[in-house]
Formats: C-alpha cells, structure tokens, sequence
C-alpha cells in the first residue's frame, strides 16, 4: 500500500467506488484490489472509512476518540493563511527568462552575462485593492511580480503596470491603502476606488495626481494580463564587475501589444465572468498560446539624471520612452501553469530587497521603505521565517548558510559547526569576489525628516500624460473621473479634485465640473512650483497609437443557430484561428447546434452565459429560422447592441440583419459592420479586427 497522496482523478474515482459499495447502509465496503493508492492519515496510517465518524452505534453519539475525524476536521479549520494586505487578488504562472546579449558592461549579474541563457522564472499578476476573492476587472493597478531564479540567487522585480506610484515616501503607504480599502464603519465597497475616503485621501495629496491620470485612464482596466505593460517603477542600479553604478529602469512589453476594455464593458465582465482574467491567462497557457513580454532597460548615468528638474530617485515621475528610448534586453515567456494554486501562487513570496550581485538600490524613499516592510509581510503572511524553504520561494541554485530551526524547518546546516568562522573546517564561508557588494556612494547630511525640493512638481508629468493621450483616451479619463466622484458623497471632496484637474488641463477639469454640476469652477489648486506647461507629448503614453497591427491573441464569438452556413462558419474559423486568435461559439444551446450541411458543432456558451462583453469581436452566422428565435431573446439582442456599443468588429450573415435591427443598429451603421457573403468578406472582417476597436464609433454611441 503507498502512502503517497493519489492523483485528483484517481481519488474521485476511489470515492465513487466506494460511495456506491457502501450505499446508505453501515456495512463495510470491500477491500480494493490495490491498483488505486490507500487514503491515508497525515501520520500515514490507512482509512477505512472516510465517509463516517465513530459513533456509538448507528445513530451516536460521536467518539472524540476518532483521530482520523478530528485530524481531517483540525487540518481543515486551519487551511487559509492571511491574504495579501495588498494585491490579494492575482494569479500567476511558471515561465523562463532569455537574455539577448551580454550586458557586462554594465552589470556583474549573472543573469545578463551570457546570450541565450534561460533563467526558470515565476510570475504574479494581480490588483491591488480587492480582497481575494474580488472581481478580476476592477478599475486598479495591477501589481506585475516576477522571481528570477538566477544562477546567483533569487532576483524579484516586484512591479505594477503603471510606472508612477500614488506617493513618494513609504510612510504614506498605509495611508493610501486604507483610503482605497472598504471603509472600516461599514466595510464597503469592495475592490472599488469610488468612493469618499479614497477621493478625500488623494484630493489632500497632490503628489498621487500623476498616478491618479494613469489610474484613470485605461490602463487600469486592461483587457488581460496578456496586454499589459510591467514596471519596475523606482530608478535600481546596475553594478559591474568595477563596482561601477548605472541607473537602471525596468520595462516589460508584452508582445502581444497593449489593450484595454472599457469601462462599461469592465463593469459587466465582473458580472458574467469576475474570473476573466484568470481564466485567460489559463486557456492562453493551457493550449500552447504562451504570452510573452521583452524586458528593456533605460540606463542612464547621473550626469544624465541631472539634466531634469525632476528627481529620478522621485517614484512619481517617469523618463520618458521618446527621450531614453527602451532597450530590449530578453524576453520573459509564461509557459506553464501551477500544479496547485496554493501550494505556488499563494504561497509564493515577493520581496523588492531580493537582488543578486550586480543590483543594487537607489535612494528612493519609496523603495528604501519597501525593501524593510516585504520580509514582515512574508512572515505574517506564511508564518514561520523558514519560508525560503518552500520549493516556491527557494532558490534554484546552491546555496548554504548557517540559519537553523523556527517553525516547520525543512533542512538544517548539517555537521558540528553552525557558526563561523570555526576551526572544524566545516561549513560555508564569505567569498568577497562573487558576493553581493553595495555601490560605494558617499553620503552625508543631517538626520531629518525632509521632503526634498527635488520632489515638489506634481503636475507637469500629470499634464504630460494626459496630453499624450488621443481624444478617444482622454474622453474615457474624464468619464472615469466623473464616475469615481459622483459616487462620493461629499461635494467638498469632489470640488477639491476639480481644483487639482485644473492644474492639470483646464478643459479636463471644466468638463468635469461641468458632469458633476458644479456651477462655479473652484479656484485651481496651490501649487509648490508652477507646473511646466512645455512638455512634449509621449506618444509611449497612449494605448491606442501603439496599437498591435495584429489580432493575434484575442477571441470571436460567433453567436450560431441551427441551419446556419457550415461552411462559411469554418471558413471564418480557419482564418481567425491562422491569425493566432480563437473563435468560440454562442449558441440558442450549450449542447451546440446543426449547421445545413448536417455537421454538429458544440457550442462553448449558451447565449445566456456568453455576452459579447466576453469577446474582442464578434459574428453572427445565423439561419432565417435562428435568427426569428434569437431576435426575440433580449440577451441575443444585448449581445449584438453591447459589442456596437463598445465599438467592437461585428461580421454577419445576411439571414442575421433582423437581428441587428431588433438591437438597434443598422447593418450599414458604419465600416466597423461586416456583411458575411464570401471568402473576401472573412478576410475583409480580419483586416478589421486588426484594429481591435473602432474608436469612430464611439462618439455616435451614448455610454
Ligand atoms: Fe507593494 N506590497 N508595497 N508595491 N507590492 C506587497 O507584500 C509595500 C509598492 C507590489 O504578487 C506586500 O507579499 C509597501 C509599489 C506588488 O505577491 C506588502 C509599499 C509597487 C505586490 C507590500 C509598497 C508595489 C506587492 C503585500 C510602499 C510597484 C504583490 C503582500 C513603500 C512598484 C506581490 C506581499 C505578489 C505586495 C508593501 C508599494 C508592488 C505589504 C510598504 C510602489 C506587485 O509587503
């Protein structure tokens, strides 16, 4: 008999068996032939009967004496660990990193000296505010943590897709989160920056209105992990084998491009999928589509960083990409998903001080605080200091120490010593040519607690982002203002963000007093230097400019009914799937349908629980006879008028124009409207969705 824990299918298989020999009487089920491991207790001992407590007779009372009972209830009772304070929410996946050339010039690290090298990696996505069990599409940052398993020790680039950050030194940091979190008299909302004390905290802190523009902006509500970009926000360095220091910023650029939802779209993917992101980070890795992103570098040195009257140690201010254009430098590829969400994803622990030699620390206030807090957080969090010695968190290379005991140790120092130096001659010791060395900045000053001169602008980049924006951009960033305000409900805090806006662009801030029905436009907020009103656009700034040019990665739903064209159907299939997206059908029935031709196709969805909101584009390839039966169904009618309203590509055949006309659009509405009569159609629907979007649209539809 094995005490090893048997496969999931094999145990469901086992209880099966077992619930059917047993039956509802309390007789004994028959001993199985042994190709299917025993259940066993933790301490290893076989189970007989798992489905019963010992009980004095049939009808009790319960024995305490049933260890097997009181083990599994115990274990049980104690299965959840604290969630992340922050970023509770995420999802990761398993993947390697390549580096493209040598960058010894620049840094000592291992992980750069060689091309072609491939490092294991692990990566975390998530958002920031909401509990663990919140919706995947909440209007947040979401936190981008990658563990490099280096030759030379455990590299963690614990970043988030948006650069900036809310604050500048760390001591603000519980401030912020509090602010954002449910608010502690009624612990609501959840996962939700809309509200009083949020708005209240920022509209008192000019130092977040950087972060607030991208926050508000899109790119807060990305259409996957997929698409987005990562940063490591604050300024590292790079060390080489001379100890020399260059800047260094860290940029993943998913290769997918850049996309987003909108928010009207976002607020209904949280209802009919709150798992959207999960799942498609899932499917994406499940069926061979592995994503993948290039890590660039903006190195620079200090005389560079002197150059700008903001302060690069300022984690609010970025360097544009247009001035120091990103250098590609590997690329990171996600190719396999945890064997067990908890066991990895749960358990894996982010820390920013985890660097090998050849990285090092700028002075960032808000670094430097991170550094200290992320070593509290993993003992809270996973209890005992011997989390290391998790397969997750531990390293992948050799490693020695003398470090022994706590809670739950897993390997100890072996041997005599376990201290040194020791004359046994045992043990490890310092080796001061590879080991980690700090830059040898000079430092001098008073001790105090001083915000620098340095730090004071907290408008011109603010400015900068939102005029790097197209028209289709920065309309959805005043929307998504005037929501966020109109759900606080005082007045003074919404009038109070005006008066930032306005420092920001005058129009932005009128329009938006203007949606909040505030009569007379406050006075523009005090400012400790004037904001810069000459900075050149970025167009790196914008999420539509940068465009893929490739539907690759994205998804149809093709919405089917019985005696729909057959071929057509796999005509559009073949071509969508050769661009490297994936079609998935919507059906009257999930059992699927009958096309003309008498083919059976397995629908994915029926229409009830397959809205368009869940697709980038999508087709209707219906019968005469479907299309009397869809029109009248109010979620086929949404389907059609939600994927117009969130300006998506919409292909046809003509039996499905009735359709169209019952959810309000014409068939010849605008180019973004595909009539299906062909093959040159199926290519001509392709090249539109190339676009992902039609931003045109948008103007002609009231959200
Ligand atoms: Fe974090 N942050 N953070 N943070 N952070 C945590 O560590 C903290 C900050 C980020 O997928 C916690 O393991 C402080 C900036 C990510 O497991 C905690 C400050 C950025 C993740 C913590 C910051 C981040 C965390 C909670 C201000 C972007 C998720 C659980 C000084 C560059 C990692 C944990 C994962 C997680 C502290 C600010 C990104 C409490 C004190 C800026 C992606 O230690």
């Amino acid at each position: 008999m094995s005490k090893q824990t048997q496969s999931p299918a094999a145990a469901t298989a086992k209880i099966h068996d077992q619930t059917l020999l047993r039956g509802n009487g309390g007789e004994l089920h028959q001993t199985q032939s042994g190709d299917v491991p025993a259940l066993t207790t933790a301490q290893g001992a076989p189970v007989s009967d798992d489905q019963n407590t010992l009980k004095v007779g049939e009808r009790g009372p319960s024995l305490i004496e049933d260890f097997h009972f009181r083990e599994k209830i115990f274990h049980f009772d104690h299965e959840r660990i604290p969630e992340r304070v922050v970023h509770a929410r995420g999802y990761g996946a398993h993947g390697y990193f390549e580096t493209y050339e040598s960058l010894s010039e620049f840094t000592r690290a291992d992980i750069f000296q060689r091309a072609g090298e491939k490092t294991p990696a692990f990566v975390r996505f998530s958002t920031v505010a909401g509990s663990k069990g919140s919706f995947d599409l909440a209007r947040d940052v979401r936190g981008f943590a990658v563990k490099l398993y280096t030759k030379e020790g455990n590299w963690d680039i614990v970043g988030n897709n948006i650069p900036v950050f809310f604050i500048q030194d760390a001591i603000k940091f519980p401030d912020v989160i509090h602010s954002v979190k449910p608010e502690p008299d009624r612990d609501f909302p959840q996962a939700q920056s809309a509200h009083d004390n949020f708005w209240d905290f920022i509209s008192l802190t000019p130092e977040s209105m950087h972060m607030i523009m991208w926050v508000m902006s899109d790119r807060a509500i990305p259409r996957s992990f997929r698409f987005m970009e990562g940063f490591g926000v604050h300024t590292f360095r790079f060390l080489n084998a001379r100890d020399e220091s260059t800047f260094v910023k860290f940029i993943w650029k998913p290769k997918l491009g850049l996309q987003s939802v909108m928010w009207n779209e976002a607020v209904k993917i949280n209802g009919a999928d709150p798992d959207f992101h999960r799942r498609d980070l899932w499917n994406a890795i499940q069926t061979g589509n592995f994503p993948e992103w290039e890590l660039c570098v903006q190195l620079f040195d200090q005389e560079f960083a002197d150059k700008f009257d903001f302060d690069v140690l300022d984690p609010t201010k970025i360097i544009p990409e247009e001035i120091l254009p990103p250098r590609p430098v590997g690329r990171l590829v996600l190719d396999r998903m945890p064997d067990n969400f908890f066991f990895e994803t749960e358990q894996v622990a982010f820390m920013t001080q985890n660097v090998p030699p050849g990285i090092d620390f700028s002075n960032d206030p808000l670094l430097q605080g991170r550094n200290f807090s992320y070593l509290d957080t993993q003992l809270k969090r996973l209890g005992s200091p011997n989390f290391t010695h998790l397969p997750i968190n531990a390293p992948k290379c050799p490693f020695a120490h003398f470090q022994q005991d706590g809670h739950m140790a897993m390997r100890n120092p072996m041997g005599r010593a376990n201290y040194q130096p020791n004359s046994w001659g045992e043990g490890p010791r310092e080796d001061p040519a590879r080991g980690m060395r700090s830059f040898r900045e000079p430092i001098d000053g008073t001790k105090a607690r001083l915000r620098p001169e340095s730090f004071a602008d907290h408008y011109s980049q603010a400015r900068q982002f939102f005029n790097s924006q197209t028209t289709v951009e920065q309309k959805h960033i005043a929307m998504a203002i005037t929501f966020e305000l109109s759900r606080c409900e005082n007045p003074i805090i919404r009038e109070r963000m005006v008066a930032h806006l306005l420092n920001i662009d005058e129009a932005l801030g009128a329009a938006v007093a203007d949606k909040l029905g505030i009569e007379k436009l406050p006075k523009p907020a005090d400012t400790a230097v004037p904001p810069r009103d000459d900075l050149p656009a970025s167009p790196a700034l914008s999420i539509i400019e940068n465009g893929p040019e490739s539907f690759a990665g994205r998804k149809v739903g093709v919405l089917v009914s019985n005696g729909c064209d057959g071929k057509l159907l796999k005509a559009l299939q073949s071509a969508i799937e050769k661009e490297g997206a994936t079609v998935e059908l919507v059906a009257p029935k999930v059992g699927g349908i009958v096309t003309a031709d008498g083919t059976h196709l397995p629908a994915q969805y029926m229409i009830d629980g397959g809205p368009s909101v869940l697709f980038d584009a999508v087709a209707l390839v219906l019968s005469a006879e479907g299309v009397q039966m869809l029109a009248k169904e109010a979620t086929a009618r949404d389907f059609v008028a939600d994927a117009f309203a969130h300006c998506k590509f919409i292909a046809f055949t003509p039996e499905a124009v009735p359709l169209l006309e019952q959810a309000g659009v014409a068939p010849d509405a605008d180019e973004g409207l595909v009539s299906l009569e062909g093959n040159a159609s199926v290519s001509a629907f392709l090249a539109s969705c190339r676009k992902l979007r039609l931003w045109a649209r948008e103007s002609a539809v009231k959200l």
